[in-house]
């Protein structure tokens, strides 16, 4: 493994020079990260929709608590209604929100199936969690990588920002500010493109996603699940392992660079050199 790790660490930064990072979470902020595909718009519209109807909902429930409050105290009215049954009332009450259900579920169900019906890939990649890192395999050429934070297993029991740290992240073209963030090797796909993932985990259950793609899929051992995205923009984006899956489940982060179709042409030749001879061979296409 950590023969592995320093081949994996000398592969050159081909894919990353001038590369923006967009999806990372920023200090203060507490929206969404930027989207990055269609996926990721429909969930942040689906969101905004429905923030609407639980306003509307939450304000109205107040109101009419504010009138029984107010209208109905004890000294207002000392002598209470007896009646416990109002036929108009309670169909009213089933009927409305079953509509706003409806209502909910034929703009969510869309946008889910949306996610859920994967798609002919143009790039497809086998990921498996690992206790604590994940591993890639781009199945169209064969050959895998390990993707270790940086830091990792430098500072393994403790994850401190060390100068030595800071050092290395610097030189992968990362600042401190990606501590806990980036990784030494990362998932490299051209933009515009579909990119399918099959996600596994090894020994326990990790999730693999990148919120500004809107993905998120459980890595399940024994299991082959899948998702897809279609990034819209060049750049560095972030996600961390969603799944709790023991101690270091924090120091497992995900990096995925979106890059243009002639960079990725370049590194694809670099890493097919690089990790060629690493176990592949998995038939990705006869388990779907
Ligand atoms: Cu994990």
């Amino acid at each position: 493994m950590l023969a592995g790790l320093a081949a994996v660490t000398a592969l050159p930064a081909v894919a990353q020079d001038g590369l923006e990072i967009i999806g990372a979470p920023t200090p203060g902020a507490i929206g969404f990260q930027e989207a990055a595909t269609e996926l990721a718009s429909d969930i942040h519209w689906l969101d905004s929709m429905l923030l609407v109807i639980i306003t509307a909902i939450v304000l109205f429930v107040v109101a009419l608590m504010a009138v029984c409050i107010f209208i109905y105290n004890r000294r207002r009215n000392p002598n209470p209604a007896t009646f416990t049954h109002n036929s108009p009332v309670e169909v009213a009450w089933t009927i409305i929100p079953i509509i706003v259900l409806v209502f909910i579920g034929a703009f969510s169900l869309p946008v889910l199936f949306k996610q859920q019906e994967i798609p002919e890939g143009e790039i497809n990649i086998k990921v498996t969690g690992y206790q604590w890192y994940w591993g890639y395999e781009y199945t169209d050429h064969e050959f895998a990588f390990d993707s270790y934070m940086i830091g990792q297993p430098a500072t393994v029991g403790n994850y401190v920002l060390t100068d030595e740290v800071e050092a290395a992240l610097e030189e992968a073209g990362y600042s401190r500010n990606e501590f806990l963030l980036a990784t030494d090797t990362a998932v490299v796909v051209p933009v515009n493109k579909t990119v399918v993932m099959t996600v596994t985990g090894a020994d326990v259950i990790h999730s693999w996603t990148i919120p500004a793609f809107g993905v998120k899929q459980d890595a399940v051992p024994g299991r082959l699940a899948q998702l897809w995205f279609k990034a819209e923009k060049e750049g560095v984006y972030f996600g961390q392992c969603s799944e709790l899956c023991g101690k270091d489940h924090a120091y497992m982060p995900i990096t995925v660079k979106v890059v243009s179709e002639e960079a990725y042409e370049e590194w694809l030749q670099g890493a097919i050199e690089e990790y060629a001879g690493t176990p592949a061979g998995y038939d990705v296409a006869s388990a779907q």
